[in-house]
């Protein structure tokens, strides 16, 4: 895979993204502001790293760290729907800045392709289902205006500057490594880390609400595929998600027979902003470069459930 970089390395996906090219042999630089990135998160991997405490923001660092670099994985975000709403300027230097730097920096150092976390935050509360990537954005939240611009951005640079950029759409991921900690954590990361505990998860809403969730590996999968891919990626947009919805009360009860928790649960009303239902049709991705589900919600829960 030659020489990549990642940024957010420290994060839950980045830190994944960056395991999974290790494997394959590639020589990684990874930067990291450390905002909400865990150093925890790189064990095993820390001296196999060329690891540079850094801003997305700052050019001078980007560009140095770009030298070399094929691939840039550009992880780093403030990944909040809730902070962006309470910061939205503050939000938006790392988010929309950190991403004009990395791809300027990228174009300057000749990189063969940009991969971009977006989010399937861009479709909004359209409730047509499933979200393919021919529907128009719809963004709410100043998080997800940020990251369609960023969107915009990589298109922008596929076209004017020909510099090979990918947005991948994340849905819901999980997986080992994700911050249970914040009220704003992903569920599953939440109801897991309660339930081993023996404490009651709380459910917004009537256990209806549904998500398209998406275990790490398959992201990990569909980065690497969109990185390499000789098919014409360039400058679009693919969902990364699994093509399955789960609600949160058939979550709940998965995770409760699988950590065999013996309490109950609490509904709380739906929080403010939250989307009914979310799932993705994911055959764009298919068939241009050949993603497929790695690994299932199931398969990955147990997963997740034997790492806590
Ligand atoms: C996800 C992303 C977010 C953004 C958004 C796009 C995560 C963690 N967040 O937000 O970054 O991309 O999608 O629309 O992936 N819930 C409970 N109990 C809890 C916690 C949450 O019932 O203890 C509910 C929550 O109200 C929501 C659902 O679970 O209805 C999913 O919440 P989430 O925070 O995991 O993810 P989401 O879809 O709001």
């Amino acid at each position: 895979m030659a020489k990549v970089l990642i940024t957010g390395i420290a994060g839950f996906i980045g830190s994944s993204i960056a395991r999974g090219v290790l494997a394959e042999g590639a020589t990684v630089v990874g930067v990291d502001n450390m905002s909400s990135g865990k150093m925890e998160n790189l064990e095993g991997i820390r001296g196999s790293v060329d690891f540079r405490e850094a801003d997305v923001q700052d050019a001078a660092a980007m560009n140095d760290a770009c030298v070399g670099v094929d691939y840039v994985f550009h992880e780093a975000a403030i990944p909040s729907v809730p902070m962006s709403v309470n910061d939205p300027v503050g939000t938006n230097g790392p988010n929309v800045n950190g991403t004009l730097t990395m791809l300027e920096a990228a174009r300057k150092a000749g990189v063969k392709r940009l991969l971009y976390a977006a989010s399937s935050a861009a479709y909004g509360d359209s409730p047509e289902l499933p979200k393919h990537e021919g529907m128009l954005p719809g963004p709410i939240s100043p998080y997800a205006v940020q990251k369609v611009a960023g969107e915009y951005y990589l298109q922008s640079y596929a076209r004017v500057y020909g510099l090979e950029t990918v947005s991948l759409r994340y849905f819901n991921v999980f997986g080992p490594k994700q911050d249970p900690t914040s009220q704003y954590s992903g569920v599953l990361a939440r109801f897991i880390s309660m339930m081993t505990k023996g404490e009651t998860p709380t459910i917004f809403g009537d256990g209806s609400t549904s998500r398209d969730f998406v275990y790490i590996d398959n992201v990990v999968h569909a980065n690497m595929l969109a990185a390499t891919t000789s098919a014409p990626v360039s400058g679009k947009v693919f969902n990364v998600a699994t093509g399955v919805r789960t609600t949160l009360l058939e979550a709940y009860e998965e995770i409760k027979r699988i950590v065999g928790y013996e309490g109950g649960v609490t509904f709380m009303p739906e929080r403010d902003g939250d989307i009914r239902h979310s799932l993705a049709d994911i055959t764009c991705a298919q068939t241009v470069f050949g993603y497929g589900v790695k690994k299932d919600f199931r398969s990955g829960l147990e997963k997740t459930i034997e790492w806590y």
